[in-house]
């Protein structure tokens, strides 16, 4: 990590501001994270839910987060190119990241083109499920009339309500949840984000365009990687709720790296 490669880095579902067992240490974390990153590195990839909930008025953010914020902030300030995807959770997001903060906000998917390798990089909500459910609540999300109304509501009733409503959504699927019931989930869901990049990739191949090498995406909280054909890969990045999960790419390989909650040291793996 000390080269002077370019290095890259990609982070998802901090969930900063979800009460879940220590919310203020989870967001140290994440802004030492962010301030501690080494000098050679370029760019950083926030790839969805990094707050828990998330709402913005012209003159109104929401509290807490501050040293989050100022994390993010200072990374611009050191040159670092920050990159903001909108996360299911932290969907409504206007002007003040781009702003205040500088960073690049990215409202959906997108392929870049990183050091040669060709990425695709998104959240990773609504890719293969297109359920009814699923879409009523995207287009109640995506409501712009609905956004004025919450926006009509003082910020202490309408902050209250979203930051109820994200808790709510993400405790009651936590606390449902057995190992066992966790293990099938992850089967479950690696089994359906393979497919469907294997699906993504030969549509590329039928329309003639570029192949996309490596696959990044959030959302599920699973630490999984797959095999794709032609070499490309699918990495899906785990939560900070319990350990916290990145990605790192120096230019050549994309690397998982883990830190643990309680011992501070580094996991890693090849991806
Ligand atoms: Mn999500």
């Amino acid at each position: 990590m000390c080269s002077n490669k370019n290095l890259y880095f990609f982070v998802a579902d901090v969930h900063l501001g979800l009460g879940y067992k220590e919310p203020a240490e989870r967001e140290r974390q994440f802004a030492e994270f962010l301030n501690t990153l080494p000098h050679n590195t370029k760019e950083v990839y926030l790839l969805g839910d990094i707050f828990d909930f998330w709402y913005e008025y012209k003159d109104v953010i929401p509290s807490g987060y501050t040293r989050a914020l100022g994390a993010m902030a200072a990374l611009v300030e050191r040159g670092i190119k920050l990159h903001f995807f909108n996360g299911n959770h932290d969907i409504w997001t206007y002007r003040y990241l781009q702003n205040e903060i500088g960073a690049v906000v990215h409202p959906k998917p997108e392929i870049v083109q990183i050091e040669g390798v060709r990425f695709f990089l998104a959240h990773g909500d609504g890719l293969w499920d297109k359920s009814r459910s699923y879409r009523i609540l995207q287009s109640i999300f995506k409501c712009r009339f609905l956004q004025i109304l919450f926006s009509g509501l003082h910020p202490r009733w309408a902050l209250w309500l979203g930051k109820k409503w994200s808790h709510h959504n993400r405790i009651t699927r936590y606390s449902k949840e057995t190992e066992g019931a966790r293990e099938s989930f992850c089967a479950e869901q690696t089994a359906k984000a393979t497919a469907w990049a294997e699906e993504y990739l030969s549509n590329l191949q039928a329309t003639g365009e570029q192949a996309v090498n490596r696959f990044i995406l959030g959302h599920y909280h699973i630490s999984a990687t797959s095999r794709l054909k032609e070499g490309a890969t699918l990495s899906i990045l785990g939560d900070w709720l319990n350990n916290a999960d990145y990605l790192l790419f120096d230019g050549h390989q994309l690397t998982r790296h883990k830190i643990l909650r309680c011992a501070q040291n580094d996991r890693e793996s090849s991806e």
